[in-house]
């Protein structure tokens, strides 16, 4: 080492005499094979993608610490939301259809991905900044995401198959309204809200189960892009969002959010008016209100973007003692991919990264995969059941997952629909009670805008019929500004 700094090693710690030229026979001889560095750093370099996330994988994030400021320990046991309690968080923002390189202002939901790193493990609600989504099943998910990508052919993104889709399965409808609308293009992270979206279920000490929503409500304000500033941001500055975020806490403007939660007894669900499981619903906050469990703060920025943030994993599946799943079709089906996800992009032993793993002791039987290189002690069994003091299982968190009651043979079919259900009736009561007019007005422009982009004619019958479906006054005025506009 020179007097101040280190000497260049190559990966296996081994001093290298040069990083500028690579070793050959005479000063125009060929390379030699034996320039092992030059072959390792050639040979890193070209692996150091891992595949991006096939959905969300643009993205930035943060680390921070939610602070129970509430008291909602009469519904649940889990220990990060008893009073009082802090735990340290990771949280990580995305768009869904862009590729890695794409602009943040896309108009586009945006992933709310929260882990908890909680003493019963790690909790990861994985959300979006709105509280519903586009279908209510995952069989129609693939084809839904392929819908709002490229086209097979040109590798071009289309507006005809997007709203080819949407139009084709209605049930999509009210997340469209939110998607075209102001929130489909916040003006940061730090302004928007965040939403658990599906329903899920809390126990208490006394075993009663509750399904409860989770909100995170922003508490910098809502506030969204314009089309025209959100274009104009795409082009002059694509890392718009991350940038602001990073910048943020670099300032020491530490972003909060106040985390709220909706509580329905479980035996209120058969009879609600919406069907409570379906992820294209809301429940009404007048049925419903918030409760405050807490603040959830952002105060610290990756060490390393690629290690923290790019080889982060969240899981659905990761539900700790005293949460569970709900028969919302779209949650199960996320409990498996996830998993899946990561362990094909990051590999088998993901959870092992630093990110990733838990701050409680893993008292796991998985052992070996590649890259392995923790594990249990010699004398530790490697199968359960065994005589040698081996980990075992701990039946008081059975049931902890979710229990909810059912009947009936297999079947494929939808939702049973509840007495206000439709896929146009929360769209519509989105749009005359909750958007002003000037909102209105810029979702009217919004979707204009989107079907003069190359939708074909019989599609843009169809997005008419869809948005008059939605409020007859919107789609008119929708349809109106197309024609207009198509002179
Ligand atoms: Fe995702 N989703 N998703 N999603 N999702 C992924 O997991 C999936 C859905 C969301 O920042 C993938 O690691 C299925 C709803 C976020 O790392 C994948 C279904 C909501 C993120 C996947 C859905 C989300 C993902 C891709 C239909 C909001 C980024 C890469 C049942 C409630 C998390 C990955 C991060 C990522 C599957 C629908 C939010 C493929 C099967 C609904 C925020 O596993």
């Amino acid at each position: 080492m020179s007097e101040t700094r280190p000497f260049t090693t190559n990966n296996f710690g081994i001093p290298v005499a040069s990083d500028d030229e690579s070793l050959t026979a005479g000063t125009q001889g060929p390379i030699l094979l034996h320039d092992h560095y030059l072959i390792e750093k050639l040979a890193q370099f070209n692996r150091e993608r891992v595949p991006e996330r096939v959905v969300h994988a643009k993205g930035g994030g943060a680390f921070g610490e939610l602070v129970v400021t509430g008291d909602v320990s009469a519904y649940t046991t889990a220990k990060l939301f008893q009073p009082g309690a802090r735990t340290e968080s990771l949280v990580r923002f995305s768009t869904v259809a862009g590729e890695q390189g794409s602009p943040d202002t896309w108009r586009d939901p945006r992933g709310f991905a929260v882990k908890f790193y909680t003493e019963d493990g790690n909790y990861d609600l994985v959300g979006n900044n709105t509280p519903v989504f586009f279908i209510k099943d995952p069989i129609k998910f693939p084809d839904f995401i392929r819908s709002q990508k490229r086209l097979p052919g040109s590798g071009l993104r289309d507006h005809d198959m997007q709203w080819d889709f949407w139009t084709l399965r209605p049930e999509s409808a009210h997340q469209v309204t939110w998607l075209m609308g102001d929130r489909g293009i916040p003006k940061s992270w730090r302004h928007m809200d965040g939403f658990g979206s599906h329903t899920y279920q809390w126990v208490n000490a006394a075993g009663e189960r509750f399904w409860v929503k989770y909100h995170f409500k922003t508490n910098q304000g809502i506030e969204f892009l314009t089309q025209d500033e959100a274009d104009r941001l795409a082009g002059s500055d694509p890392d718009y969002h991350r940038a602001d975020l990073y910048g943020a806490i670099e300032q020491g403007e530490f972003p909060s959010w106040t985390l709220k939660v909706q509580v329905m007894p479980v035996a209120e669900a058969e009879g609600y008016r919406f069907n409570p499981f379906d992820l294209t619903k809301v429940w009404s906050q007048k049925d419903y209100p918030l409760i405050e469990v807490g603040t959830w703060t952002l105060n610290r920025n990756p060490d390393n973007f690629f290690a923290q943030i790019e080889q982060a994993s969240f899981e659905p599946s990761n539900v700790v003692p005293g949460i569970g799943f709900s028969p919302d079709k779209m949650l199960l089906g996320r409990v498996f991919s996830y998993a899946d996800a990561h362990r094909y992009r990051i590999g088998t032993n993901y959870a092992d990264l630093p990110v990733n793993a838990p701050k409680n002791i893993v008292n796991s039987y998985s052992k070996e995969g590649a890259m392995r290189y923790s594990f249990n002690s010699p004398d530790t069994p490697v199968y359960a059941p065994n005589s040698f003091g081996g980990a075992h299982a701990d039946p008081a968190v059975a049931g902890d997952e979710g229990l909810w009651n059912f009947d009936g043979e297999a079947v494929r079919a939808g939702y049973i629909e509840h007495a206000e259900d439709g896929d146009f009736t929360q769209a519509g009561t989105l749009v005359r009670e909750v958007l002003d007019d000037a909102a209105r007005e810029r979702l009217v422009n919004n979707v204009v805008g989107h079907l003069l982009g190359g939708v074909s004619e019989p599609i843009l019958l169809r997005a008419f019929d869809y948005w008059k479906n939605v409020d007859a006054d919107l789609g008119k005025k929708i349809e109106d500004g197309v024609r207009t506009a198509q002179g």
